[in-house]
């Protein structure tokens, strides 16, 4: 199939997911074309069968904000027509859905049917989408979509509540890949981090208010109490400066480590004994997942579709939106005795097995099927 797929490039988990699959699908054999407005970070190895079109936007000094719906909606149309693709994915919902929706109907003036389909990450649903400034475009590219697709049973229960639709939402949750995350021995690294064999406590992120970075240093400050431990930060984001002050002020400088953007990100979670994730709002969780995949536990926020992922008492365990002392208890519980933590460790690995590609991708093929069988105007 020749399938194209829109996404932002960045390191957010929607673009990551959409350029995972990408690369996942040519190597199925399918001709996958990128569309975005810079290559996709993930986007590392190109192939005879995966193709990148940028979206070139003007700025004319009579635009304030610069017309990328436009723009990416015009680029859809010409990458349609002159690849002859079979299929649009479109990743987030905003901008991407209604501008899939315009280039189809432009497409269909000219007698071009083009199928279109929706998967929803999370914010573009939870915290953005719903904002009335977006909800009745939302809504509308949800009608007009021939498939949508959302992470976790969770988020397709929060466009039901929010927005207005009543749509058919399949749940193809996110993905591993173990060839890339899986338990690495870096013991090296471990040593340079933590010389007297402290635990490693792990967190990454964008560092958005979301992710409530905030409650993973002070969980991490009870932890501390208790038990000798070091805490790395993956990630960068509009938080970091009040996180590396919160910091100084519990006195932590010496036992937390900002390790900015990393790309090798499966190195550092390899040597880490517990991943925090207490999030105001996560649609799946794939940060949570890629731990989970290197053999780590989390303890987690209860919100959205994490208890999809985490399992209570198993593979870590999930309590509610701010409770420090709860997470810090059960932090403390798994790393305080090592034949649990180790039983912990496995049961997280087995945990994420059931989200290997290989299950998951097929799920997403399966779907452009039926929604090219299905759609109106299929011949
Ligand atoms: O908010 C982020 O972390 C980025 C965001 C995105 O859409 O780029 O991530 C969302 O999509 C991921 C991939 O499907 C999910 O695993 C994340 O849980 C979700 N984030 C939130 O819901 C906050």
């Amino acid at each position: 199939m020749k399938i194209g797929i829109v996404c932002y490039p960045t390191y957010g988990g929607s673009g990551v997911v959409a350029t995972e699959l990408g690369k996942s699908l040519a190597m199925r054999g399918h001709d996958v074309h990128f569309i975005s407005y810079k290559q996709p970070a993930r986007l590392d190895f190109f192939t005879g069968n995966i193709f990148f079109h940028e979206v070139y936007v003007s700025h004319y000094p009579l635009f304030d904000f610069p017309p990328y719906e436009t723009a990416l909606t015009s680029r859809l149309v010409d990458v349609v027509k002159f690849e002859k693709l079979d299929l649009l994915h479109v990743h987030y919902a905003i901008p991407h859905a209604s501008a899939a929706v315009l280039a189809k109907e432009i497409l269909a003036s000219e007698g071009i049917h083009i199928p279109i389909i929706t998967t929803l990450h999370g914010t573009d649903i939870t915290l953005v989408g719903k904002d009335p400034s977006f909800e009745p475009v939302v809504s509308y590219s949800l009608n007009m979509s021939d498939g949508i697709t959302a992470v976790s049973e969770s988020l397709k229960q929060d466009t039901f509540s929010h927005f207005h639709t009543n749509k058919d939402i399949r749940v193809i949750p996110n993905f591993i890949d173990f060839e890339r995350f899986s338990k690495k021995a870096k013991d090296h690294f471990r040593k340079a981090i933590a010389p007297n064999g402290e635990h490693l406590v792990v967190h990454t992120s964008n560092f958005r208010k979301v992710k409530r970075v905030e409650d993973v240093v002070k969980i991490f400050a009870k932890i501390r109490e208790k038990i000798p431990a070091k805490l790395l930060l993956v990630g960068d984001g509009p938080e970091r400066q009040n996180i590396e002050m919160l910091c100084r002020d519990l006195c932590l400088v010496n036992s937390v480590s900002f390790l900015g953007k990393q790309d090798p990100v499966e190195e550092i979670l390899s040597v880490s004994d517990l991943f925090l994730m207490p999030s105001e709002t996560e649609s799946f969780g794939l940060a949570a997942l890629e731990a989970m995949a290197c053999e780590v536990p989390v303890v987690s926020s209860n919100a959205g579709g994490i208890p999809e992922l985490n399992i209570e008492g198993e593979t870590g365990f999930l309590c509610n939106v701010g409770d420090i002392d709860a997470m810090a208890e059960k932090s403390i519980y798994i790393l305080n005795d090592l034949d649990r933590l180790k039983k912990f460790k496995k049961n997280a690995k087995h945990r994420a097995m059931e989200f290997h590609i290989d299950k998951i991708v097929p799920q997403y093929e399966q779907f452009y099927e039926e929604v090219k069988k299905n759609s109106v105007g299929a011949k």
